[in-house]
Parts: C-alpha cells; sequence; structure tokens
C-alpha cells in the first residue's frame, strides 16, 4: 500500500498524526511536506483538491482530517 502524508511542520493537526506515527514505530508513510517542496503543495490540492494538512494519501486517494487519519493508521497496521 503506498501512503504519503502531506503536512507541514507549523500545523498542530499534523504533529497530532506525526506524534501517532512516531510513537508507533511506524515507518511506511512518506512524508510530503508542502513547506519544502512546492511540488508537494500543488499535488495536495490539485489531487486532494483542498488546501489542507494533514491530508494522508492512500494509493493515491485523498483523506484529510487528523483523527481519521490517525484511526485508518490504527486500522492498518503496517505490514511485513
Ligand atoms: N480538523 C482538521 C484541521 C486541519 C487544519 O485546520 N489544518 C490547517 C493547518 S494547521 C490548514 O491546513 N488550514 C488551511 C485550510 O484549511 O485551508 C484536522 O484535524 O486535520
Amino acid at each position: 500500500m503506498d501512503l504519503k502524508l502531506y503536512k507541514m511542520d507549523a500545523c498542530p493537526y499534523c504533529r497530532r498524526v506525526m506524534t501517532y506515527l512516531n510513537e508507533s514505530g511506524r515507518t511506511d508513510v512518506q512524508l510530503m511536506d508542502i513547506h519544502a517542496d512546492k511540488e508537494n503543495y500543488r499535488t495536495l490540492v490539485e489531487v486532494g483538491g483542498m488546501d489542507q494538512v494533514p491530508c494522508l494519501f492512500i494509493d493515491g486517494k485523498p483523506m484529510y482530517e487528523s483523527l481519521d487519519i490517525i484511526e485508518w493508521l490504527k486500522a492498518h497496521p503496517q505490514e511485513g
């Protein structure tokens, strides 16, 4: 499964998801910083449809809302 988290450092909702990722030790989520790379920002808006982070792309399909993202990650543990 391809997992990409669109995020930015200053966002408390992104930090909430990052805290979960760090605490769980999960390593299968690629981090896509929207400030560090403008291409990430463009993809977020064009594919996701909203200028809002955090957003988890699950096999290319966007999921917004930090609590929904954490819930989804918990329900779908890292494989392998
Ligand atoms: N309820 C959302 C809030 C996300 C949110 O407000 N993110 C801010 C950054 S901290 C944002 O992207 N704001 C820009 C916008 O909503 O257009 C969540 O929990 O993920």
